[in-house]
């Protein structure tokens, strides 16, 4: 009997495993307890982030959502509006941390594309008023996941960043992904994070490391980061084995995110012929890919649960949007499989809707 076929997991970059010598590096991880900053692995992979983003100090933290909350707790005062994009993790997706945890009111903002730029955020701007919540900070996402990947030009980060501060507002780059969009731009991170008070960044997506995400910005900020990572149950110990990881991850995998950005147009590429689908290849920069079944009257849903009888694993992110992700684990070959077995499955909607 031939082995079935393992699914092809398109849910997400999240489900990357960690590469042998990342498992190897984990076994060998010199260690000590972290929260009296004595994990030699753990410092080393701070100081190596802050190095990459451009910033002085780096916290290593569990998840990307609690850096993003850690970041946004030192951005802004309870009773504050943070600016983000309507389709923004920390805005869906992070259990209203800004609102549980910071005291603050999301004010979000639609952007084209995703991409918040002066113009858009300017009006939504406020002072304290009688009635109004002032505004605290901005939060970007680069790249922006629920816009399909996409990347903010730096020059539109670097405006942001000088007229906010130029108000005495501070500047947050959720960059979960911040690696697959400096490929897409052919610039180092620490280029598209140049201006913004903090960064995000996540080890644990195109990276593959099993966990682990970095916040970093100024010294005086990540000390305070490193109270609130205490507060939030963060304060790990030995770390190091997760670190030893995500070192080997900051070396080894950026350098293939290309590949992962290729499969993806390869996948936009072909459910743009499919009939019904609606997409735009161009507009698939980095390794997401979102497209929308209104025209067949197929949900997301039911296309994700069709899809999975077929062996392909990929997630509704809206009532008619499907979104797949690639990724480390997923050859050209499985994208092209995935993309066979969609087109089987929304034939049969295609001659239902005719
Ligand atoms: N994104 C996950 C889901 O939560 C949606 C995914 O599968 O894409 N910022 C951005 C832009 C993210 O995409 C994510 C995770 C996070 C933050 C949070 O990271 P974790 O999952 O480590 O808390």
């Amino acid at each position: 009997m031939s082995e079935p076929k393992r699914p092809i997991d398109l849910r997400s970059d999240t489900v990357t495993k960690p590469t042998q010598a990342m498992l190897r590096a984990m076994t060998e991880a010199e260690l000590g307890d972290d929260v009296y900053q004595e994990d030699p692995t753990v410092n080393l992979l701070e100081a190596r982030a802050a190095a990459l983003l451009g910033k002085e100090a780096a916290l290593f933290v569990p998840t990307g959502t609690m850096g993003n909350t850690i970041a946004l707790k030192l951005n802004t005062e309870h009773g504050q509006e943070v600016l983000c994009e309507t389709r923004s993790h920390v805005f869906n997706y992070e259990l209203a941390m800004m609102a549980w945890f910071c005291g603050c009111l999301a004010r979000p903002v639609t952007a084209p594309s995703g991409i918040l730029t002066w113009d858009l955020l300017k009006p939504h701007l406020k002072p304290l008023g009688p009635h109004a919540a002032p505004t605290g900070m901005i939060s970007l996402e680069n790249t922006h996941n629920m816009a399909g990947g996409t990347v903010t030009p730096v020059e539109v980060t670097d405006d942001i960043c000088r007229r906010a501060h130029h108000l005495g507002l501070r500047v947050h780059i959720d960059g979960a992904r911040i690696f697959n969009a400096a490929t897409c731009l052919h610039l180092p991170a620490a280029r598209l994070a140049a201006h913004a008070d903090t960064v995000m960044f996540c080890l644990s997506k195109g990276l593959c490391a099993p966990a682990g995400s970095l916040v970093a910005g100024s010294r005086k900020d990540m000390d305070r980061a490193r109270l609130y990572r205490k507060r939030l149950g963060g304060g790990m110990r030995q770390a190091g084995i997760l670190a030893a990881a995500g070192l080997l991850a900051l070396e080894e995998m950026p350098k293939r995110l290309t590949t992962d950005h290729a499969h993806a147009r390869l996948l936009a590429e072909g459910l743009a012929r499919i009939g019904g689908v609606a997409i735009d290849p161009t507009s698939v920069q980095t390794n997401i890919v979102i497209f929308d079944l209104s025209a067949l009257g197929l949900t997301g849903s039911e296309c994700s649960e069709r899809l999975r009888e077929q062996g392909v694993l990929a997630n509704a992110v809206g009532e008619y949007a499907v979104r797949m992700v690639t990724h480390h684990g997923v050859s050209a070959a499985e994208c092209e499989r995935a993309l066979a077995a969609t087109a089987s499955v929304l034939s049969r909607y295609s001659k239902a809707s005719r």
